[in-house]
């Protein structure tokens, strides 16, 4: 099962076709058994118009892991290397503590088809493609979807200090196109991204959701130890690809992340 958030409400599709469900977002993420909620409502008000979905949350906290993955280590030892932060990242990696970080409020992150932008005072802008858990206010993980957590490098390595700026600022996130319901996604999930610009292809990477080094839950356990989230929240898990050193993203790039269990999410790079 799929649902997404429309302007018409929330539409739920199973292989047979999509019904509108009468539950606002809000609720529906604080239904304690998500699955077995929505299981019931195969009957109910057929949806047969185009499915434009916005973006899957509403006023849900967007959290963020880093530095899960071998190569968001090797990638962040290099950025930060000059101004002495290489070892903060080699050691989260080893370190039972995850990092975490306030990534986005619900209003603040894009759809798909949405733009996403850079900062205009970074000279160095990836994009990050990720999976992101819907973990319920209960802790218990519910579905997964696409998360694109824009960085910008440059400030990043500049001074760790200045992580907050790098990931947090209009744009800088983006979720879609679907929440795939269940707690759990199987590990050889792969995990896609292509950069185009004016329509030829910049990059290209995967990887999978077998990589990452930590459990889903275990990140999701460090969250709710000393938070609280009565509406549920989002939980980015960290990036396995990262584009070379060289590469910086520009206004216009066509941003395509690939999960087939779940859906395509593409943004374009706005103008500023
Ligand atoms: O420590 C910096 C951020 C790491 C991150 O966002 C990631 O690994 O995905
Ligand atoms: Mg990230």
């Amino acid at each position: 099962m799929r649902l997404y958030r429309t302007s018409d409400g929330a539409v739920l599709e199973f292989p047979s076709g999509r019904v509108l469900l009468n539950d606002d977002w809000d609720t529906l993420m604080r239904v304690a058994d998500l699955r077995k909620h929505l299981e019931f409502q195969a009957g109910g008000t057929p949806y047969t118009k185009p499915l434009l979905p916005l973006a899957p949350v509403v006023s849900q906290e967007v959290w963020a892991a880093g530095v899960t993955y071998l190569r968001s280590r090797s990638a962040r030892v290099e950025e930060s290397k000059d101004a002495g932060g290489g070892s903060f990242y080699d050691r989260v990696y080893d370190a039972q503590r995850p990092e975490l970080f306030f990534k986005a409020a619900g209003w603040r992150v894009r759809g798909p088809g949405e733009e996403v932008r850079i900062r205009r005072d970074a000279r160095w802008s990836v994009p990050e493609p990720e999976i992101a858990l819907y973990v319920n206010a209960h802790g218990r993980i519910v579905g997964h979807t696409i998360g694109n957590d824009m960085s910008s490098r440059d400030i990043e390595g500049e001074n760790p200090l200045y992580l907050p700026q790098a990931k947090s600022y209009d744009g800088s996130c983006s979720l879609g196109p679907a929440i795939l319901i269940g707690d759990v996604l199987p590990p050889a999930t792969t995990i896609d991204i292509k950069i185009e610009r004016g329509g030829v292809m910049e990059f290209d990477g995967t990887t999978t959701w077998a990589r990452m080094r930590r459990t889903p839950q275990e990140l999701v356990e460090w969250l709710y130890r000393e938070n609280s989230f009565p509406n549920g929240c989002v939980l980015l898990t960290g990036t396995g690809v990262v584009p070379p050193d060289a590469f910086t993203l520009a206004p216009g790039d066509v941003i395509t992340i690939d999960v087939a269990e779940i859906g395509t999410l593409r943004n374009t790079v706005a103008a500023s």
